[in-house]
């Protein structure tokens, strides 16, 4: 795992909050490791879904295999195809919102779970599902975030320009953050749930490197983790220009913030 460990005395109040109240595992599977980790009873994997209907079935059937049907799944709808009814007929619970963008939903998303581990992925099957006891280990190591990186390894199955573009976004923010990511557009994350209750998010388009770039800047435990990137089922509900353009302008006005919130 490539770690961006940020420095304890660097650590703000944020970080100094973060108060893990693990509980018990119980015995079993590969997730459970010792009285107090987390195991996927503790998890919620939660994802924005907007007309999905092609890939939602492969992806909570892949989400109920690796976690045995013990993860909890929550799905903040925006469609007008089947997408919501597959997800019900999967258990996951379904929260309907007009569709407003990937950050509106997401960030419904985040919030809702009452478990401590909250994993996001995209609705798209281009997430290693297969990596959750992985993210999860993370977490019972101490993480308080697991950012899925998908530029290590190649991400060949991404459109050139995106690829281009989110090699750009990463050396932008590490610039301004002073510390070197690699993806910050990701959509597979783990946070514990202190940090995304703790924190007010303000991006839309831009939620995801936002999700990454403030517990970064406030201290918190942030750590990628090179993932495979698979072709997407269905079709991209992001334009790759007017997208590109609000990240860009997220990724700097969230590190200016940051920055200015240290004096
Ligand atoms: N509910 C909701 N979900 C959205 C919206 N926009 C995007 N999503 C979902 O957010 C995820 C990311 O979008 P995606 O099209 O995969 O973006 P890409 O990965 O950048 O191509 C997918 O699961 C989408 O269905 C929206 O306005 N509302
Ligand atoms: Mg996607």
């Amino acid at each position: 795992m490539s770690s961006i460990t940020t420095p304890d005395d660097e650590a703000t109040d944020g970080a100094d909050s973060v108060d893990v109240d693990a509980t018990t595992g119980t015995d079993g599977d590969a997730a459970t490791r010792t009285d107090d980790a987390y195991t996927f009873d503790d998890l919620s994997v939660v994802m924005g879904t907007y007309n999905e209907e092609e890939a939602i079935g492969t992806v909570l059937d892949d989400i109920e295999r690796v976690t045995d049907g013990r993860a909890e799944v929550v799905c903040v709808d925006g469609s007008s195809d089947r997408t919501p009814e597959i997800a019900r007929e999967h258990g996951a619970t379904v929260i309907e919102q007009e569709p407003q963008g990937y950050g509106v939903a997401v960030r419904e998303a985040v919030l809702t779970p009452d478990r401590p581990v909250v994993v996001t992925t995209d609705c798209d099957d281009t997430y290693p599902m297969d990596r959750l006891p992985d993210f999860l280990d993370a977490i019972n190591d101490g993480a308080d975030v697991v950012s899925g990186d998908r530029l290590y390894h190649g991400a060949d199955a991404m459109p050139a320009f995106n690829r281009l573009g989110n090699q750009a976004f990463a050396a932008l923010a590490s610039l301004l953050m002073g510390e070197r990511v690699h993806d910050t557009t990701t959509g597979m994350r783990a946070y514990r749930r202190e940090v995304v209750q703790d924190i007010g998010w303000t991006e839309n388009t831009g939620l995801s490197a936002e999700l990454l770039i403030r517990p970064l800047m406030r201290g918190y435990d942030v750590r990628e983790e090179p993932i495979e990137y698979a072709e997407r089922l269905g079709e991209t509900k992001l334009d790759p220009i007017e997208g590109g353009a609000a990240i860009a302008k997220s990724i700097v006005t969230v590190c200016l913030e940051e920055r200015l919130r240290r004096f």
